[in-house]
């Protein structure tokens, strides 16, 4: 696998790419499906979040046996769409299949599974009555609870994406259903996206043949979708992206350079090792100095970090999400007053 930079005829613009690469067969359905669902919290005054979570592939093959992907399991993702919904925010989920969704993420597979916590009652001859473990039952009845309010007012709707096509395809088509909403919107970008890709038209048909031992893949670069995103699909609305380094030195510098470049609101930076207790906000100082022309000094940042040795049971969501409320709430105040 190659990397090639972003002026050679490896990278895509938005442009481009949405010419070449052809639309997920489902598009229009989820697109007119999120159409009502934002009609909806228009209706009833709601602020919305389009919550990205999880991994893309990236398929090597048109009938696809083999792909890249990637370590997201949408934990970021899942955990912060119940935060916003507690924070009156309707949500739009949209995640890599089969990764984590908000309240049954409590009840992962591989972490807690629900089998455990249940009981068959011995008294019971004819074996039908479960019952809930009485250790697991206070938090079952508080998750339920909610997941059972959230349903009934209507707030969250999941979407799903697989590959790193899917996802971009639904992006820029649910970003642009949400400019309706002006500052009302915000964009919580946790997915972990692919930086690389194989065009269709480079995809082999069939399943790659090992017969010629090696293989070599040539991939094409992903198009910067921030810079549409900003610029062009939803003006308006409150931009938080999310950065993933494992070297902490380059940590800062990255977030500030993603938030120079495209000139959003925030950019959440965290380490692939202490992303479950601290993270790094970076956001412009002034809004009305050139993007290109920023210093050091012309960011503001803050670390949240929160102590997981005295309380295991807090999740760095909460307090991400309570800082994002924050500054959604300011900007949208800015934008009334005269
Ligand atoms: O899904 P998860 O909770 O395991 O990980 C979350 C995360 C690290 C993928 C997310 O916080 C993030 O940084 N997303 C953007 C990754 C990127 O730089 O493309």
């Amino acid at each position: 696998m190659s990397s090639s930079s972003e002026s050679s005829s490896n990278s895509f613009s938005a442009e481009k790419y949405f010419a070449t690469q052809p639309p997920p067969s489902t598009l229009e359905q989820d697109v007119s499906r999120v159409r009502e669902f934002v009609d909806r919290q228009v209706a009833e005054g709601r602020k919305v979040v389009l919550v990205t979570s999880g991994g893309t592939t990236v398929p090597l093959e048109l009938n696809v046996v083999r792909f890249l992907d990637n370590f997201s399991a949408g934990t970021r993702g899942a955990t912060s769409a119940e935060y916003f919904l507690k924070a009156g925010y309707a949500v739009i989920f949209m995640h890599r299949q089969f990764s984590l969704q908000p309240f049954s993420r409590h009840y992962s597979h591989s972490t807690h599974p629900f089998l455990d916590f249940l009981d068959i009652d011995p008294t019971d001859t004819d074996g039908h009555k479960i019952s809930v473990t009485r250790a697991e039952q206070a938090q079952l009845l508080n998750v339920l609870t909610t997941y059972k309010e959230v349903h009934q007012t209507g707030a969250l709707h999941t979407l799903t994406f697989v590959t790193v096509n899917d996802y971009l395809w639904m992006l820029r088509a649910v970003s642009k259903e949400l400019s309706i909403l002006g500052r009302n919107s915000l964009f919580y970008l946790a997915a972990a996206v692919s930086d690389f890709f194989l065009p269709r038209q480079k995809m082999s048909e069939h399943k790659i043949q090992s017969g010629k031992g090696s293989l070599h893949i040539e991939m094409d670069q992903v198009p910067k979708i921030l810079k549409p995103l900003v610029n062009e699909w939803t003006r308006e609305g409150f931009i938080v992206s999310f950065k993933l380094e494992t070297d902490p030195d380059l940590l800062t510098p990255k977030s500030r350079t993603a938030l120079s470049r495209y000139g959003h609101q925030v950019v959440i930076g965290n380490d692939l090792h202490r992303r479950k207790f601290e993270v790094l906000f970076v956001s412009p100082a002034s809004s009305s100095k050139p993007l290109d022309d920023q210093r050091p000094g012309d960011f503001v940042e803050t670390w949240i970090r929160i102590d997981l040795a005295k309380d295991p049971s807090k999740e760095i969501e909460e307090d991400i999400v309570a800082e994002l409320v924050k500054r959604h709430d300011a900007w949208i105040r800015e934008a009334k007053t005269p």
